[in-house]
């Protein structure tokens, strides 16, 4: 196969869960311009339909689907759903994700049971969902979206950095049980990128400073930073490629940090 053939997704489908806006969207435009059939969900049809209709000025004709991660019955229909109308996903990235920003010990157990849930519990119910079309197809794309916090902890986000923690082994794991069949499952992490998740953290705050001091790149990521490493784990271009967390932070990771 010609190197360049090996990074495109023609005749592919991918599933990017909460890909209304956001990380999402950049992803799931990316594989669509690498020649993919597009399919994301989120929780609320509005959004989803705003989103359909942002992907098409974009030329794309993406399919959206209202449906919790977190609602097994909800996924099991959507999957059906998609496989039906559209076929089997060769794709899938588990992109769906929230934080809560709470010290811990002001943090309900409830809250933190929630991003667990969504964050951890959601990209399970998804691949437990999808892993069976993937088998029966002779091969497929696992891609979870760690974070930072899969390595590292800061003050309030315990919760987060659990369960984003939690989805670094779970890919390795998925990677150790269904590599087997062709499935290759791996992780991306980005690095702080301008989101609305990100929000409340920039626009003039210190924390956007720490963040440019802490990366050598001195900047934050855009959504689009993680557009060409997303198509290359989706590709056969990373057939050989299984359990790994690729991360994408602009050199956050690597770096101590720059004596006072
Ligand atoms: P975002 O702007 O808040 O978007 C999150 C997306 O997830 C939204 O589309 C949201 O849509 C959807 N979602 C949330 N809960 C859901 C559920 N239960 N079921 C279905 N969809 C759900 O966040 P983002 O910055 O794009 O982040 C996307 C992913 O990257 C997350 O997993 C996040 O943890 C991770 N991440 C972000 C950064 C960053 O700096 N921004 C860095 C590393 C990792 P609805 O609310 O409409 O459902
Ligand atoms: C935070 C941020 C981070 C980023 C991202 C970093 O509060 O520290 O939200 O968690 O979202 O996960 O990779």
């Amino acid at each position: 196969m010609s190197i360049d053939k090996s990074f495109r997704l023609d005749g592919k489908t991918a599933l990017v869960t909460g890909a209304s806006y956001g990380i999402g969207f950049a992803i799931a435009s990316a594989m669509g311009q690498a020649g993919a059939k597009i399919v994301f969900n989120g929780r609320r049809s509005e959004l989803v339909e705003k989103g359909v209709a942002a992907y098409r000025k974009l030329g794309l004709n993406a399919h959206g689907y209202v449906c919790d991660v977190t609602d097994e019955d909800a996924v099991r229909d959507m999957t059906a759903r998609i496989e039906r109308e559209i076929g089997i996903i060769d794709i899938l990235v588990n992109n769906a994700g929230i934080i809560k920003r709470v010290p811990m010990l002001e943090m309900s157990s409830q809250d933190f049971r929630q991003v667990v849930d969504i964050d951890l519990s959601g990209p399970f119910i998804m691949s437990k969902a999808v892993i069976p079309g993937m088998i029966k197809k002779g091969g497929g794309k696992i891609i979870n979206v760690c974070s930072m916090m899969s390595e590292l902890g800061r003050d309030t986000v315990s919760a987060y950095a659990a369960a984003k923690g939690g989805l670094k082994m779970l890919t390795r794991n998925i990677a150790s049980e269904y590599g087997q069949y062709n499935i290759q499952c791996n992780g991306l992490g980005p690095g702080y990128i301008a989101t609305p998740q990100t929000v409340e953290l920039r626009e003039g705050q210190p924390f956007e400073q720490f963040i440019l001091a802490r990366t050598p790149a001195h900047r934050w990521g855009e959504a689009s930073d993680l557009a060409g490493p997303a198509v290359f784990l989706a590709s056969h271009a990373s057939d050989f490629v299984n359990g790994h967390i690729l991360y994408v932070d602009g050199g956050l990771l690597a770096y101590i940090g720059k004596q006072p």
